[in-house]
C-alpha cells in the first residue's frame, strides 16, 4: 500500500526526499494581496515587503478543498498540520479527512496534530518516512509518530513578536511581559501547543547561549535538530557549531523558514525542533 504524506506549509518543506509527499500552503493577507506560501513564493521579497509595509497583515490555513486536493488519489494519507491551539488548519483537515473517507471507501487518513510549527513537524515527518520504508503497517507508522512525539520540542528565539501578538497567536500581557522592543525572546511550543515565552535575552550571542542551554535542558543529547532561520543563517550556523562542538554525533540540519514562518518569526527569528526526554 502506497501511504502520502501530506503538511501543510508550517512544517517549510516543498519536498522530501524518497517519499510521496505533498505540501499544502497557508496565506499570508497584506491589503495590497496575497502571499501564497508555495514553491513559487520569493520568500525574501515577501519578508522585505512585509519589514517595510505599514497596513494590516494576517494570515489563513488551508480550506477542507485544498487538503481534499492533497488527498487526491491517495490510498492512504497521513497528514500534519500546524498545532491546532494557534490554527484552523487541523480543524479543516479532520473535516477533509471524514469527507475524503466518506467518498473513497477503503481510504485512510490520519491527521497529526503537530502542536508545533516548522522543524517539528519536520521530524515527525522524517519518523513516518522511516517506518513507511520499513514496511511497517499504516496503524503501526501512526502509532510510532504519536509515540516519537513525545518526546520531540521546539524552541525559538525572535527579534519581535509584532505579528504574532496582532493577529492574536499569543496575548498582549505575555508579549509585553517579555519585553516587545529590543529584547529578544526565547521560547517553546508548550504541550498544549501555544506559545511559551521561557527567557529573555539580550544581544546575539546571549541569546545562542541561551538556545544551546534550553535544549539541554529539555533533554537533547546529541540526536536530531532541524533548525530554521528567517534571514539568519549566521546564527542558526553558530548554534549548529555550537551543538556539534558538545555532542558530535548530533544530526543537524539547517534551512530557511518558508513563508508562513518568516511571517510569524520575522527576521532574525530561529525555530528549532528537536528529539529531547519526554514531555511530563
Ligand atoms: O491559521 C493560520 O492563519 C496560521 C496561524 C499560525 C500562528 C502561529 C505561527 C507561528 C510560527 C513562530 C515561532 C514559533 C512559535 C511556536 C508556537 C507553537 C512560528
Amino acid at each position: 500500500m502506497n501511504i502520502r504524506l501530506v503538511a501543510d506549509s508550517s512544517a517549510d518543506l516543498l519536498t522530501f526526499e524518497g517519499a510521496d509527499f505533498t505540501p499544502v500552503p497557508l496565506h499570508i493577507i497584506t491589503d495590497d494581496g496575497e502571499y501564497t506560501d508555495d514553491a513559487a513564493l520569493d520568500v525574501g521579497a515577501m519578508v522585505q515587503e512585509l519589514f517595510t509595509y505599514k497596513g494590516r497583515s494576517s494570515t489563513s490555513c488551508p480550506n477542507v478543498q485544498d487538503w481534499l486536493d492533497a488527498f487526491a488519489g491517495a490510498e492512504a494519507v497521513l497528514c500534519f498540520t500546524i498545532t491546532s491551539n494557534l490554527s484552523g488548519s487541523y480543524a479543516s483537515a479532520m473535516d477533509a479527512k471524514q469527507e475524503y473517507e466518506q467518498a473513497n471507501p477503503g481510504a485512510q487518513v490520519y491527521v497529526v496534530d503537530s502542536l508545533s510549527v516548522g522543524g517539528e513537524t519536520r521530524l515527525l515527518l522524517e519518523k513516518a518516512a522511516e517506518h513507511i520504508a520499513a514496511g511497517d503497517s499504516f496503524t503501526e507508522i501512526c502509532s510510532a509518530v504519536e509515540e516519537y512525539k513525545k518526546s520531540t520540542h521546539l524552541i525559538f528565539s525572535l527579534e519581535s513578536m509584532k505579528n504574532l501578538v496582532n493577529n492574536g497567536r499569543v496575548d498582549r500581557v505575555t508579549a509585553l511581559a517579555a519585553g516587545l522592543l529590543g529584547i529578544r525572546v526565547v521560547g517553546q511550543a508548550s504541550l498544549e501547543g501555544t506559545l511559551e515565552v521561557l527567557k529573555r535575552s539580550r544581544g546575539k550571542k546571549q541569546t545562542i547561549a541561551t538556545l544551546f542551554e534550553t535544549v539541554q535542558e529539555k533533554g537533547f543529547r546529541g540526536g536530531k535538530m532541524r533548525i530554521a532561520h528567517c534571514e539568519n543563517e549566521e546564527a542558526a550556523q553558530e548554534l549548529a557549531g555550537m551543538v556539534k562542538k558538545r555532542y558530535p554525533l548530533a544530526d543537524i540540519e539547517i534551512r530557511p523558514c518558508r513563508g508562513l514562518c518568516s511571517f510569524y518569526a520575522e527576521r532574525g527569528g530561529l525555530i528549532i525542533g528537536f528529539e529531547g526526554s519526554a514531555w511530563k
